[in-house]
């Protein structure tokens, strides 16, 4: 999969992008991540890439030029099964979507900044508008690094263990069970028996148990 964010400051991306998982996914090849500076394709001078609102108001525009540019030049290049705008209007993201957008095979994703951008990228560019919750951050480029890892650590052989990306909490709209390792105990804290037995039956009931306990108590909502 081919994942490129343009951001007007892809130093946050690369900051976190690069690391970890993420990182392990690359250096594999099933993941490549490409970060394109929005500023170098700012008009004029002074590489412009935002402006003043037409009819007033606080805060700054991105300018259409720049975003139209950048993504034709890609497009150019390869078709993209997506153009992603990150916005704190989108739609929530969650890990359905997710599920969704690991399987496409090339993605554009834009951040958002100042007051957003020029409604003609939105109408004539973008496919899907996501937001990763009710409250405004500062620019789009956290929200994409967010989406970005989401996604990468679902492309089969990402993950070490091929079946626990399935048993995330949210996977199956349930929370995690509680996990234990060594010691079996701990000033006086035991780990639940069950889980020492060895029996797989009766444990896979236990966390299937003990998964709906938690989502009751903590996210009713979910069920
Ligand atoms: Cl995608 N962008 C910004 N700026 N704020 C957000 C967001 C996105 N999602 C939640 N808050």
């Amino acid at each position: 999969m081919r994942i490129d964010i343009i951001a007007a400051v892809p130093e946050l991306l690369d900051s976190t992008l690069h690391h970890s998982m993420m990182k392990r996914a690359q250096d594999k090849g099933l993941l490549e991540i490409h970060t394109h500076d929005l500023r170098k394709y700012g008009i004029g001078n002074y590489r412009q890439i935002d402006d003043y609102p037409y009819g007033g108001g606080a805060g700054m525009v991105m300018k259409v030029e720049p975003i139209f540019e950048c993504i034709e030049e890609l497009q150019k290049e390869r078709t993209y099964d997506e153009v992603i705008y990150m916005t704190p209007d989108g739609t929530v993201f969650d890990q359905k979507t997710a599920n969704q957008l690991s399987l496409q095979k090339n993605l554009i994703i834009l951040c958002g900044h100042y007051k957003g951008v020029d409604q003609r990228v939105r109408d004539q560019l973008i496919t899907r508008e996501i937001s990763i919750g009710d409250y405004v951050l500062s620019g789009g480029e956290l929200a994409a690094a967010v989406v970005v890892d989401a996604i990468g650590r679902l492309l089969p052989g990402v993950l070490n263990d091929e079946c626990s990306a399935l048993e995330d909490s949210f996977q199956d709209n349930l929370l995690a069970p509680p996990v234990y390792t060594r010691p079996a105990q701990f000033r006086g804290m035991h780990v639940p028996e069950v889980l020492l037995s060895g029996h797989d039956a009766r444990i896979r009931e236990w966390r299937e148990e003990k998964a709906w306990e938690i989502t009751r108590r903590k996210r009713p909502d979910l069920l």
